[in-house]
């Protein structure tokens, strides 16, 4: 094969503290921008300067050609290293804004995708990080050979028709192989869901926002010591746990990857054995951070309600838990519980544990009959695949 590789735009980042000085180009919306230099913080980098713009769909540059000028003075002033735009962004578009500005341009996908790969601890998790990278990729080498077969080279320094074609059938490839290794994991869960429904015991799952405190919740209830971080996208891989809310009552309970507005549908395919997981359970506790502007709340609820829409699950199985009620005044509680006024909801702190003693409660009535029989609603797939399983 060739050894001629296809330079990016979009170079796979660098980690870790003292990243990169990077200029952040977000929406003019407080709540956008915050979950923007959230992304950034997760990923590593020092955000040095911040510029807000209302269309980031320009079709030189994403950003407009005033903005972009700005952001070449800019990132000259700063001696910044990387510019990042919090939308998506095509080949061409990084390609002509790099160019123009002299810098390494990134997009929020390209962004979401770094934090993965540097969380990815298990080997399903790292396949799925590779299945969305490649998908993220493939259209755009796409797009950057149809630049350069008409003499603008983005990205394709040298390559003949040729090699390029090699370059995407090896891509291919790569793409079928991890796709069939996800599919082998599949299955092996699969065994697991079936051993695991003969054994009757209620899953109950925890699902929700990044940083809602999911991990905080699994880690009192089941004694573990799983990584919290205020860091967006913390946990990439499900955790499975014996729990038993009440004496004598016990359940399986699940920690999962958070969810995030704007995940595009490739990445939540691509994560899909994890995200599955949420299908086997018989109950879903969403968990929301109620010490948040009531607006921020509304948008992480549609976004979660979106992402188990897009996973075909039932809403029936949700049960509301409004959490870090311990940062909330409680005039303010009750302004915010009146956002979920028809569906089942609990307040609680995972991290005081007040109201967790109620919610134990609670799950055991919501899954289990008075007879202390397990009642779950859909037997049909049941249970999630493993105990201790890794995403
Ligand atoms: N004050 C307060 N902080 C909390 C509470 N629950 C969680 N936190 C904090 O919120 C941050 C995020 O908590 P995590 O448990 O890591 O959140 P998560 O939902 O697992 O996040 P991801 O793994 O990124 O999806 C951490 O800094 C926790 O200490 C709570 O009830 N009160
Ligand atoms: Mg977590």
């Amino acid at each position: 094969m060739s050894n001629t590789t296809i330079e990016k735009p979009y170079k796979k980042t660098s980690m870790g503290s003292g990243g990169k000085k990077v200029i952040l180009i977000t929406y003019p919306n407080p709540f956008v921008e915050e979950e923007a230099k959230g992304l950034v913080e997760a990923a590593g980098y020092r955000l040095v300067d911040t510029i807000t713009q209302k269309k980031l769909s320009h079709q030189q540059y994403g950003i407009g050609t005033g903005k972009a000028a700005e952001v070449r003075d800019l990132v000259e002033e700063k001696k910044t290293q990387m510019v990042i735009i919090d939308e998506r962004l095509s080949s061409s578009q990084a390609h002509n804004l790099a160019k123009f500005t002299h810098q390494e341009v990134i997009d929020r996908e390209r962004l979401i995708l770094d934090i993965f790969n540097s969380r990815a601890t298990t080997t399903e998790a790292k396949l799925q990080v590779k299945l969305a990278e490649l998908k993220y990729e493939i259209p755009r080498a796409r797009e950057a050979v149809r630049i350069s077969l008409k003499g603008e080279q983005a990205g394709f320094m040298g390559m003949g028709e040729y090699a390029v074609d090699i370059k995407f059938r090896a891509l291919k490839k790569q793409m079928a192989l991890v796709q069939k290794k996800l599919e082998d994991a599949r299955r092996r869960r699969q065994l697991f869901i079936t051993s695991r429904t003969r054994l009757n015991i209620p899953f109950v799952s925890l699902a929700g926002y990044t940083s809602s405190g999911k991990t905080t919740l699994f880690n009192r209830f089941v004694s573990e010591t799983k990584e919290e971080s205020p860091s967006l996208f913390t946990t990439l891989t499900t955790t499975t746990r014996g729990f038993e809310p009440l004496e004598g009552k016990k359940v399986l309970l699940s920690d999962t990857v958070g969810f995030i507005s704007r995940l595009p549908t490739y990445m939540v395919e691509a994560f899909k054995s994890t995200l599955e997981e949420l299908s086997y359970a018989d109950l879903i506790l969403l968990m929301i951070d109620t010490s948040e502007p009531t607006e921020s709340i509304q948008i992480k609820f549609q976004s979660s309600r979106q992402v188990l829409e897009q996973l075909h699950i039932n809403p029936v199985k949700l049960l509301v838990v409004l959490n870090k009620i311990d940062l909330v005044p409680r005039d303010q509680l009750q302004e915010k519980l009146s956002l979920f006024r028809d569906l089942q909801t609990i307040s609680i702190s995972a991290k005081t544990g007040e109201g967790t003693k109620k919610l134990r409660v609670l799950i055991c009535e919501r899954v289990f009959d008075l007879h202390g029989e397990s009642q779950v609603i859909d037997t049909a797939v049941k249970a999630s695949p493993s105990i201790d399983s890794a995403v």
